[in-house]
C-alpha cells in the first residue's frame, strides 16, 4: 500500500451488539500504535466482551484530503440529564428544527434506535421537514469515518483542551467527528450522547453554533446512546452519506 495517509477503522461486537468503534486517518508511521490503542479499547470495553473485532485499513491519497478547522467548543453545565436533554432540544430548536421533530427523534435515540431497541453503530439521519428516518440501514445507521487531527495541529489542539481540562482522546475524537458532520451544508445539527454506560456527556454540534457540549445528557449506567444528524430537505442523500463515510478531512484548531 503506497499512500501518504490511511483510513484505519475498528469495530468490535458480540453477536448483534455493538461494543466499540474507532476511526483514524493517519500516516503509515503511526499505524502500529493506533492499531494497538484500538485493540486495547476493544478488548477492555465497558460495554462488554467483544466476540469479533474487525480492522479495516485503506489507503487514502493525500491529494483527496481537505483541511478544515474544528468547530468552536463550549460546555454547558446542567444539574441532571433531564435538564441536559431539555437544553439539547432547545439548542437544536434554536437552529430552526421543529420541537415535535426534535422530541420524537430524541425519544427514538433514547429508546434504542435499532429495530431490536438497541444502540446502533452508526448515526440516525432525521429529516427536519418530516421527522422521518432517512438512513438506508436502520440496524447499522450511518458511520462517519476518514477524519482526524492534522499532524501539525495536535499540540495546538491539546494545549487548548488542557486549558479547558478536557485533553483526552474521547473529546478529541467526538469533536473531530462532529466537525466533519457539520461541514455538510444539508446537516442542520448533530446530537450525540455516548452508548458507554459510564460516560454521560454529549453534544449538539452545528456549523452555526459550534460544538456545544452538555455535561449530563443521559443516566449513568445506560447503554443506549448514539447520534442523530438532523438533515434539511433538498439535498442528495447519497451525496451526504458519501461525504460522511468517505470524504477525508484533517482538522486544525478552531479559527477563532
Ligand atoms: C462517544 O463516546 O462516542 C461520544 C462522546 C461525546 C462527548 C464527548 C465530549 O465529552 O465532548
Amino acid at each position: 500500500m503506497k499512500s501518504e495517509l490511511y483510513s484505519l477503522r475498528m469495530r468490535a461486537s458480540r453477536g448483534e451488539k455493538h461494543i466499540s468503534g474507532a476511526e483514524r486517518l493517519l500516516e503509515y508511521s503511526l499505524l502500529e500504535d493506533a492499531t494497538s490503542v484500538m485493540l486495547k479499547r476493544a478488548l477492555n470495553h465497558v460495554r462488554g466482551k467483544a466476540e469479533k473485532i474487525c480492522f479495516k485499513l485503506q489507503p487514502v491519497p493525500s491529494r483527496q484530503v481537505s483541511k478544515r478547522n474544528l468547530l468552536n467548543l463550549t460546555t454547558f453545565e446542567v444539574a441532571d440529564w433531564p435538564q441536559g436533554r431539555a437544553l439539547a432540544a432547545q439548542l437544536i430548536g434554536n437552529l430552526g428544527v421543529k420541537s415535535s421533530i426534535v422530541q420524537e427523534a430524541m425519544a427514538q435515540l433514547a429508546g434504542g434506535p435499532s429495530p431490536a431497541g438497541e444502540a446502533m453503530r452508526g448515526a440516525m439521519l432525521v429529516s427536519t421537514e418530516t421527522g422521518q428516518r432517512l438512513e438506508p440501514d436502520k440496524t447499522r445507521g450511518v458511520r462517519v469515518s476518514r477524519m482526524d487531527l492534522d499532524k501539525d495541529a495536535g499540540q495546538r489542539v491539546e494545549a487548548l483542551l488542557t486549558d479547558m481540562g478536557l485533553n483526552n482522546p474521547r473529546v478529541i475524537e467526538a469533536w473531530t467527528l462532529a466537525s466533519k458532520v457539520a461541514l455538510y451544508p444539508q446537516v442542520v445539527a448533530a446530537l450525540c450522547w455516548s452508548d458507554d454506560p459510564d460516560y454521560i456527556t454529549g453534544y449538539v454540534a452545528s456549523a452555526q453554533n459550534g460544538n456545544q457540549r452538555v455535561i449530563r445528557l443521559k443516566e449513568a449506567g445506560s447503554e443506549i446512546g448514539g447520534r442523530i444528524f438532523f438533515v434539511r430537505p433538498g439535498g442528495d442523500l447519497n451525496d451526504l452519506i458519501s461525504h460522511l463515510q468517505y470524504e477525508p478531512v484533517l482538522f486544525d484548531a478552531p479559527s477563532h
